[in-house]
């Protein structure tokens, strides 16, 4: 078989960079050594990525030049940090980053704001905590998500094992990364290995980067369909008995480009716990081997599913692992979202989740939730975990710790209790501004204002109290997962937003384009007719999304799954 990696056809630049170093050291560790230069160069930006690290500038301030600064992010499968590495965190976001930590929507934690000259003092800071940044970003299997809300099953442990086996499992085995980062070796191009080849992923790693995710019905919270490989837990008497396995999710998309699109994975098929490993492995080198290195824009799995189809899928899968997958078993998805205040655990102890706004732990003159949530984990060395939706759980709470917590946070502004709107809690931005490079529109600064706004109108047709699923993003590449949402806004130029409808509570359905370009200050009066509609005519419990797509799209159905 000819794959595409030996395909004559123009490859792009990245495939030819990856070849030219496989082991992903660039010019890195030469230029971090460097105090002369304040940024790396372009090929070592997308070197970087595989370590974890964006370099990016402060785009408010590039009328006066651009100021580098740095992004990192780290790899906290399921979203587990122990309080231990919590406070190192919370410590090197203050001495090198901006004082902020960023939940992602993948369940981890972003740095942002980090000037060279802090950038190896952070990334050593990380690593001497056992934590890591290794394969955060680039082109190979990302950060694995998992329900991390110990309500949610008693399974949760087991099915956050299965996440961390496979993190582990997926991992780049490339010693470039501990060589610059934890034992400070200035490593330069002259140091090149271009025989050293991954055992997983080979020369060229994957054409693009990889997803897993984790869930267990009836809970949806992360979003499993929007990944490229997807394990469903099934669960019968108290017992997992294995794993639907899908493939071929992906939301990211250009404006304008129609080979581009967002997808929901396919349900492949049944696998028992102990062949997941496998199944992932053959998965990954499906995409490896399969996927359009000439183009960088079609190159996710998504698009070897929609061009081959899920029987070409099933059969390569199957001859890779050398068994044929059972049919799937059925399961049921009917909610996603977060469990905010405290709630019993299945062990006898407790956990609290605490609204995180737009996923920004940071301290403001009213909510200092950074300086709570750091005084609660040296008091208590309490376990953090992180959410898909950028909030936060203290887990593993003993009864008699639960009032001094609740205090805390209260002499910090935060009153357990009372967190925040239905509408809040339910919304997800990206960061967009002034941070990402590829930003259109704003987002996470504009997102609290528009709720405000739609909580207001919401207020105005009788339906204070409703819960409608709002995400926004800067830009279709969909890092907030805009097209699951109820209402999706999608940044398509200064201040100028589509608006996609009709996502669902399941989180099991894509939404559709609604209008194109709605400027911010004329979303309410865009969506004042749709839910002065929506009040009148819903169904009896019915959700703005699901009145969305049964009214406004009847005769386009798409898949639900
Ligand atoms: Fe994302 C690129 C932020 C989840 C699809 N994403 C970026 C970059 C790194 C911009 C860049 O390439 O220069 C953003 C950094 C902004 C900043 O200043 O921090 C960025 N993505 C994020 C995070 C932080 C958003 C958030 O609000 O939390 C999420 C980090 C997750 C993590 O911990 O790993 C994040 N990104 C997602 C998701 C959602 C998910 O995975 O569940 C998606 C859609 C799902 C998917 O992959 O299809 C997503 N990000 C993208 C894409 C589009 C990829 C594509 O297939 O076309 C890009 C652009 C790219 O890769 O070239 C992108
Ligand atoms: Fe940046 Fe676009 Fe992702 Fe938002 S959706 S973080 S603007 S790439």
């Amino acid at each position: 078989m000819i794959t595409q990696a030996e395909s004559p056809v123009k490859r792009s630049h990245n495939e030819l960079l990856k070849e030219a170093n496989p082991t992903l050291a660039g010019n890195i560790g030469a230029t971090l050594a460097d105090p002369a230069v304040d940024r790396f160069s372009d090929d070592d930006t997308q070197f970087m990525k595989f370590h974890g690290i964006y370099q990016q500038d402060d785009r408010d301030k590039r009328k006066a030049g651009k100021q580098y600064i740095f992004m990192v992010r780290g790899r906290l499968p399921g979203g587990i940090v122990p309080a231990s590495q919590y406070l190192v965190f919370d410590h090197l976001a203050s001495a090198y980053g901006n004082n902020t930590l960023r939940i992602t929507t993948r369940q981890s934690f972003q740095f942002h704001g980090i000037v060279k000259s802090g950038l190896g003092k952070l990334m050593k800071g990380i690593n001497d905590a056992l934590s890591t940044t290794l394969a955060a970003c680039g082109d190979v299997n990302r950060n694995v998500m998992a329900p991390s809300t110990p309500a949610t099953s008693r399974l949760v442990e087991q099915v956050l094992d299965d996440a961390r086996l496979l993190s582990q499992a997926l991992l780049p085995k490339t010693s470039a990364y501990h060589k610059i980062w934890v034992e400070g070796q200035p490593l330069s191009l002259a140091d090149a290995e271009p025989d050293f080849e991954d055992p997983l992923y080979g020369k060229t790693y994957l054409p693009r980067k990889f997803k897993v995710a984790f869930a267990i019905p009836p809970l949806n919270d992360i979003d499993v369909f929007t990944n490229c490989l997807g394990f469903i837990a099934i669960i019968e008497c108290e017992k997992l008995l294995g794993y639907n396995l899908l493939a071929g999710g992906g939301l990211g998309m250009s404006h304008g480009n129609a080979e581009t699109f967002p997808r929901m994975s396919d349900v492949i098929g049944f696998v028992t716990p102990d062949q997941i490993e496998q199944a992932a492995k053959a998965v990954l080198t499906i995409h490896r081997d399969f996927g359009d290195r000439t183009n960088r824009k079609h190159a996710r799995l998504k698009y070897i599913l929609e061009d081959r189809g899920v029987a070409w899928f099933r059969e390569e899968l199957e001859r890779r692992v050398g068994f044929q997958l059972q049919p799937a078993r059925p399961f049921a998805f009917t909610k996603q979202g977060d469990m905010f205040g405290w709630h019993p655990q299945f062990n006898g102890q407790h956990f609290l989740g605490l609204y995180v706004e737009t996923g920004r732990i940071k301290d403001t003159e009213a909510v200092r939730l950074k300086s709570a949530v750091r005084a609660i984990l040296e008091k208590f060395q309490t376990e953090v975990r992180l959410t898909p939706s950028q909030n936060l759980i203290l887990a593993n709470v003993a009864s008699e710790h639960k009032e001094e917590i609740t205090q805390i946070l209260s002499d910090h502004g935060i009153d357990v209790e009372n967190q925040s709107t239905v509408i809040r809690r339910a919304s997800i931005a990206c960061p967009a501004l002034p941070t990402c490079g590829l930003a259109l529109a704003e987002s996470e600064r504009t997102l609290p204002d528009v709720l405000a706004r739609i909580e207001g109108l919401l207020a105005e047709v009788g339906l204070p109290s409703e819960e409608i699923i709002i995400r926004m993003t800067g830009c279709p590449n969909g890092c907030g997962r805009p097209f699951m949402a109820e209402i999706g806004f999608v940044g398509r130029a200064p201040n100028k937003y589509q608006l996609y409808l009709g996502g669902n509570e399941s989180s099991t359905r894509l939404n559709r384009l609604f209008k194109e370009n709605v400027k911010n200050e004329e979303i309410v009066t865009e969506l004042r007719p749709l839910v002065t509609r929506f009040a009148k005519e819903r169904t009896h419990g019915e959700r703005f999304g699901d009145w969305a797509n049964r009214v406004l799209f009847p005769e386009t159905p798409v898949a639900q799954n």
